[in-house]
């Protein structure tokens, strides 16, 4: 039997690949998966294809991050010089936005599947093998004989409750030794902001309706599976946004999914999950932490500046912010939030704004950065009509409202890449760490000790506040007016900066080898596991790179 190979991102296990796998499965096709992680896997995917005994039917490429794009199309590229003559397909985010740039610019790719794909590559390869016409398959954009891109209709989303489940082949990663697994319990999101490309999304296939949920029983059921046939106790909810705009429905499915968990005798288990601050409600928190077991809550506050949250269309006020982190610590929740502090309005008092939010909630892990101009987005469309962008469809930039901002960014960027990006980056490591202490304090309770969180909380209070500090010295040094070079300023705070780090991490460390070891005692009485605790000798611990994982999901 010929195959299909499925390339992309598996920083953990790929939802969208294995959805298709499965997809493809179902009906008789074998998937393969070839991770696409790093610049070295480029060739080994190349060589699996092209020297293939048997080459796939088609390749189909993940490109759902817009900054991974020339990555991918260097897959399609290598495979073309190493001889491979077979149908080349793309999907995923960017995919879908970009299609007819994409198809335009690199004739070495055949198509690109538009939005939420089960069905469409199943036709699709359905159709290829039997020589028909691709131009018409929904969701299929393609080019004619005449090299004209042409685009078949858009495909209507798949009711959720009738996919099969993703392919789970692998090891599933561990987090403090318990075996972790992703899955989405819905699609789409009930907001629209500026920046994001997920309301486009909807829209384009389902006008009117901006997310779609699963039956509680359908998620319990792939839950159960995943913990009696691999182990996993940590459910990821990706779900764009966990929540729906409703305190009163978002009970009813919180306490379903818990019913349904429950009936078929779950066991112990946690979640994370992703939330807007205005679906922080103190009682829907507390049965995620109660009921739910929640590990961990991203709460996308963005940002806390009046101008950014119109810039942004957050449709949500300040106060909302504020509210949420009070029910997390109210409810003494691990939540970790990012900030968007610059974007196209950016001012300095904004600036000042958000860097005052970060100080008032240096209790918790967070992040900022720049927003991006993705594919998709109404904030880009606005750059766009405004002339204000640079660069070209793969990748547009832009500067800041103003010089002054404009300088504080370029300062910020050189000053905190290395704890804001990338392995080893601070900002997401510690994220990751707290989400083990509270594995820890959730599967351990028995040997977990209050003091660990709060020698936990006193690193992300040191951090962040390192991090506020950081921003402020370069906001006032640009207030300032004073001529001065920008850089020495920076060389000048950055050993600063990597010392605390390095402190920080060292801190971890100790904390880490403590909870390790008393973990480890238990273990010499199996007893004190639980049932279904024994620790799994198969799971692939996390790695570095998965942390980021860990910090952001
Ligand atoms: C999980 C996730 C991650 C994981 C990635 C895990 C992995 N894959 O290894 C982590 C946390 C690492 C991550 C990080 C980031 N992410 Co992210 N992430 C997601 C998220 C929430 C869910 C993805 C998912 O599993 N979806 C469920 C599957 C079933 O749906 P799907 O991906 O849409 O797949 C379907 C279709 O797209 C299509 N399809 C997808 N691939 C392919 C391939 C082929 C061949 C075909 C035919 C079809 C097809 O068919 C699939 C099945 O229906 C998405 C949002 C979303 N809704 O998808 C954002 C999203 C993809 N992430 C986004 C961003 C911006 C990021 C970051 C850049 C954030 C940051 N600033 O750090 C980083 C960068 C990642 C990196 N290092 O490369 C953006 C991408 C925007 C863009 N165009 O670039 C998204 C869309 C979120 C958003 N709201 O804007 N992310
Ligand atoms: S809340 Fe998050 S997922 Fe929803 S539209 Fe805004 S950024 Fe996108």
């Amino acid at each position: 039997m010929s195959w299909i190979a499925l390339v992309g991102p598996e920083l953990e296990e790929n939802l969208s690949l294995r959805y298709l796998a499965a997809a493809l499965a179902t009906e008789g096709w074998r998937a393969e998966i070839l991770p696409f992680n790093r610049p070295r896997d480029l060739a080994t995917i190349v060589r699996t294809i092209a020297e293939a005994d048997e080459p796939p039917l088609v390749v189909g490429i993940s490109v759902a991050f817009q900054w991974r794009a020339v990555e991918m199309l260097a897959v399609v590229m290598g495979l073309r010089e190493a001889g491979y003559r077979g149908h080349i397909t793309a999907g995923g985010h960017f995919a879908t936005f970009a299609a007819e740039d994409l198809l335009a610019d690199f004739t070495e790719l055949d198509s690109v599947c538009r939005h939420e794909s089960e069905q469409t590559i199943v036709e699709l390869v359905d159709a290829l093998v039997a020589g028909r016409a691709i131009d018409t398959i929904a969701g299929v954009v393609t080019r004619d004989t005449a090299g004209t891109v042409v685009a078949g209709p858009m495909r209507h989303p798949p009711d959720l409750a009738t996919l099969a489940h993703p392919d789970r082949r692998g090891l599933p990663k561990q987090c403090f030794g318990h075996a972790l697994a992703p899955l989405v319990s819905s699609r789409g999101c009930y907001a629209d902001c500026s920046f994001c490309c997920i309301a486009s999304w909807h829209e384009q296939t389902l006008p009117g309706k901006r997310y779609r949920v699963r039956p509680p029983e359908d998620v319990a059921d792939e839950m159960i599976a995943l913990k009696r046939e691999r182990g996993v106790e940590i459910f990821i909810f990706h779900d764009d946004n966990f929540f729906v705009p409703s305190k009163k429905k978002n009970l009813e499915r919180f306490h379903a999914l818990a019913d349904a968990l429950e009936e078929r005798d779950i066991g112990p288990f946690g979640i994370v999950v992703k939330a807007r601050p205005n679906d922080a409600d103190l009682e829907v928190f507390r049965v995620l932490r109660d009921r739910l077991h929640a590990l961990r809550s991203y709460v996308g506050i963005e940002t806390d500046a009046d101008q950014g949250l119109v810039t942004l269309q957050r449709r949500l006020a300040s106060k909302q912010n504020h509210a949420a982190i009070e029910v997390l610590r109210e409810l003494d929740m691990f939540g970790c939030f990012n900030m968007l502090i610059f974007d196209p309005d950016t001012t300095l008092p904004s600036l000042e704004t958000n860097v005052e939010f970060m100080a008032n909630a240096a209790d918790f892990p967070f992040n900022f950065c720049r927003t991006e101009l993705y594919a998709g987005t109404p904030l880009l469309r606005r750059m766009l009509a405004e002339k204000r962008t640079s660069g070209d469809w793969l990748h547009y930039d832009y500067r800041l409202r103003t010089p002054e901002v404009q300088r504080v960014f370029e300062m910020s960027i050189d000053a905190f890449t290395p704890r804001n990006f990338g392995p080893g980056a601070l900002h997401n490591n510690i994220g990751g760490w707290r989400l083990e202490l509270e594995t820890c304090r959730l599967f351990h309770a028995e040997v977990f000790r209050p003091a660990w969180l709060e020698r936990m909380k006193a690193l992300h209070r040191c951090v962040g506040l390192d991090t506020v500090e950081g921003l402020r010295a370069i906001i006032e040094h640009v207030r300032s007016g004073k001529p001065s070079d920008d850089a020495a300023f920076v060389a000048d705070m950055a050993p600063r900066l990597r010392a605390l780090e390095h402190d920080v991490t060292q801190r971890w460390r100790v904390l880490r080898a403590e909870m390790d070891a008393a973990v480890a005692a238990t273990r010499h009485d199996p007893r004190s596991l639980g049932h279904d605790m024994t620790p799994l000798q198969n799971a692939v611990p996390v790695d570095e790179t998965a942390r980021e994982v860990l910090h952001y999901v």
